[in-house]
C-alpha cells in the first residue's frame, strides 16, 4: 500500500526545520494547498504527523469507535500546567469522567440563563469603556480578551478581574500568552534543544507559577467565604460528586480545572469576537443586516433580556460563519485505536491524525464558494445539506468543547450590544495578520466606534 504523501524532508530531522516556529499553522495550510488529496504526512524528528482536511476523511477520523483524543504533543506540553483538567486529561483517566459528568449540567443551555446577569454585567463594562473612547483606535483583541476573561471568571468562580478598569492587561494574561507560545515552540523543538534553553525554561516556570498563584487566590477567596455562588462552576466542583461513581474531585484536580477554564474559557471566544468584527468591517451588507436585526429585536436602551438574545438569528449566523473562516483553535488531533486504513493508506496503531480546520473549512469539496463570507449557509434549510465532516470548530464527540453554549451565548450578547450602540469603522484599513499562541487571533487589529443614536 502507498505511503501517505509528504513534502521532501531531511534525513533524521525530516520536515522539522521547514516549520516556522511562530506560525506553524500558516505553514501547514500552505503545504496542504499542494496536496490535493486532503491528506499529507510530516516527519518531525522521528514523529509522524498525519494531517487531514478532506471532509470524507475527517468524517472517518470523527468515528469515535476508531479514533479518540490522546494527550500527545502539543497537548502533553500544555498538560504541564493544565494537569488532569478536562482539556488535557486522557479519556481513560477516571478523573476525566468524574469531572465531565459533574460539570456537563453546568454547561447546558438552561444554565446559560443562570449566568446571563453576570455576562450582561461584563458586556455593559465593554460598552461603557468604548463609549468613553469614541474616535480612538480600540485594540480589539485586547478588549475582547478583557470581556471574555472577566466573563468566565465572574460567572464560573465569582472572581472579578475588573479588566476594563485598567489600561494594562492582567499579569495572568501575560503569563498565559508566554506559556502557550512556549508550548507551541517546544512542540517544534528537539528535547535536547528545549533543555538547553535555560532562560526560556525559567520564564516558562515563572509563567506557570503566576497562573497557579492566581488560581490559588480564586479558590482561597471562595473558601474564605468572600464570594457566594455555590451553584457556579467552582461551587459545583467543591460540592458535587460524580453521579455514576460518587467520586469527588480532589483539591489538586480542582486547581487544574480552574486554570483550564480560565484559559480555555476565554482565549478562543476572544478570538471569535475579534474575527467576527473583522469580518463585519469587510462585509458591509452583512453589517447592515446585523444593525437591522439589533434595531428590530433589541429596541430602546434597556439591557437586553436573555430571551431577546435567544431570538437573534443574523448574529448567530455571523458567528457560525466566522468560526468557519477563522477557527480560533485551528487544529485538533485524535489517535487510531488500532492499526487501520484511511483514504487507502495504512495507519499504525496509535498514529496521531490532526484535523486541519482552516483548510477543511474552505475545502471546495464541502463548501460552495468557500472563500465567500456567506451567513446564509447557516439557514436551517442549507445547514441540513452540509457534509458531516465539513465543520468542526468545536472539535468532536465526547471530547468536543464543553463550553460551546457558553461561548456562543456570551459572544451573541456582546456583539449585539456593540452593534446596537455603535457604528464600527476601520479607517486604518487593517490587513489580517494572524498571531498564533496555539490559538489564533488577529494581531494589531484596531477599530473605531461612534454612537449610532443620541443617548440622553
Ligand atoms: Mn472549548 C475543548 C474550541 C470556548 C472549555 N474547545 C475544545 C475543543 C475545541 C474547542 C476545538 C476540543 C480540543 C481537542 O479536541 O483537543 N472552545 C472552542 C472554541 C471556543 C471555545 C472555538 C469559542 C468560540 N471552551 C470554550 C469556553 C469554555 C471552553 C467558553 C469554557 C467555559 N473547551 C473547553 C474545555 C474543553 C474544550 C473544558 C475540553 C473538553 C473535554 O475534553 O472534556
Amino acid at each position: 500500500m502507498a505511503r501517505i504523501p509528504a513534502p521532501q524532508g531531511l534525513p533524521i530531522l525530516g520536515n522539522m526545520l521547514q516549520i516556522p516556529s511562530h506560525s506553524p499553522v500558516e505553514h501547514f495550510v500552505q503545504v496542504a494547498s499542494r496536496f490535493e488529496g486532503g491528506i499529507f504526512r510530516l516527519e518531525i524528528a522521528g514523529r509522524t504527523i498525519v494531517m487531514v482536511y478532506d471532509p470524507d476523511l475527517v468524517a472517518e477520523v470523527c468515528d469515535e469507535s476508531r479514533f479518540i483524543k490522546r494527550i500527545n504533543p502539543p497537548l502533553s506540553i500544555v498538560r504541564e500546567f493544565g494537569g488532569d483538567g478536562l482539556f488535557t486529561a486522557e479519556l481513560d483517566e477516571p478523573v476525566w469522567g468524574h469531572a465531565h459528568r459533574i460539570l456537563m449540567p453546568a454547561f447546558s443551555q438552561r444554565s446559560m440563563k443562570a449566568y446571563y446577569p453576570q455576562m450582561l454585567e461584563v458586556a455593559e463594562q465593554l460598552i461603557e469603556s468604548w463609549a468613553g473612547r469614541q474616535g480612538e483606535d480600540l485594540p480589539v483583541a485586547d478588549d475582547m480578551t478583557r470581556l471574555t476573561l472577566d466573563t468566565i471568571s465572574l460567572t464560573g468562580f465569582g472572581f472579578p478581574f475588573n479588566s476594563f478598569d485598567s489600561p494594562e492587561l492582567h499579569p495572568f494574561l501575560q503569563a498565559m500568552g508566554g506559556a502557550l507560545t512556549e508550548a507551541m515552540l517546544r512542540n517544534g523543538q528537539l528535547p535536547f534543544v528545549t533543555k538547553l534553553r535555560r532562560k526560556q525554561e525559567e520564564a516558562y516556570q515563572r509563567d506557570i507559577a503566576t497562573m497557579q498563584g492566581l488560581v490559588d487566590d480564586v479558590i482561597r477567596q471562595r473558601r474564605n467565604g468572600a464570594a457566594t455562588g455555590a451553584k457556579d462552576l467552582l461551587g459545583l466542583m467543591l460540592e458535587a460528586s460524580d453521579p455514576r461513581s460518587g467520586a469527588r474531585l480532589s483539591d489538586e484536580n480542582i486547581r487544574n480545572q480552574v486554570l483550564t477554564f480560565l484559559i480555555a474559557g476565554h482565549e478562543t471566544t476572544s478570538g471569535l469576537l475579534s474575527f467576527a468584527l473583522y469580518n463585519l468591517l469587510r462585509e458591509p451588507h452583512v453589517l447592515a443586516r446585523a444593525y437591522e436585526e439589533v434595531d428590530r429585536l433589541l429596541p430602546g436602551d434597556e439591557p437586553p433580556t436573555y430571551e431577546q438574545i435567544m431570538k437573534l438569528d443574523v448574529i448567530p449566523r455571523i458567528l457560525e460563519e466566522t468560526l468557519r473562516f477563522w477557527s480560533p483553535i485551528p487544529i485538533f488531533a485524535v489517535s487510531a485505536n488500532e492499526a487501520t486504513t484511511l483514504g487507502g493508506y495504512e495507519l499504525a496503531e496509535h498514529q496521531s491524525v490532526a484535523v486541519l480546520l482552516p483548510t477543511l473549512h474552505r475545502n471546495p469539496k464541502a463548501w460552495e464558494r468557500p472563500d465567500e463570507f456567506d451567513i446564509d449557509r447557516w439557514l436551517p434549510e442549507n445547514k441540513k445539506n452540509h457534509h458531516p465532516g465539513a465543520y468542526k470548530p468545536f472539535g468532536n464527540g465526547e471530547r468536543a468543547c464543553i463550553g460551546r453554549q457558553f461561548a456562543l451565548t456570551e459572544a451573541k450578547l456582546a456583539l449585539a450590544m456593540v452593534l446596537r450602540r455603535f457604528a464600527i469603522s476601520d479607517p486604518n484599513v487593517y490587513r489580517m495578520k494572524i498571531k498564533q499562541m496555539l490559538t489564533l487571533k488577529p494581531d494589531g487589529f484596531t477599530l473605531r466606534v461612534r454612537e449610532r443614536r443620541a443617548h440622553e
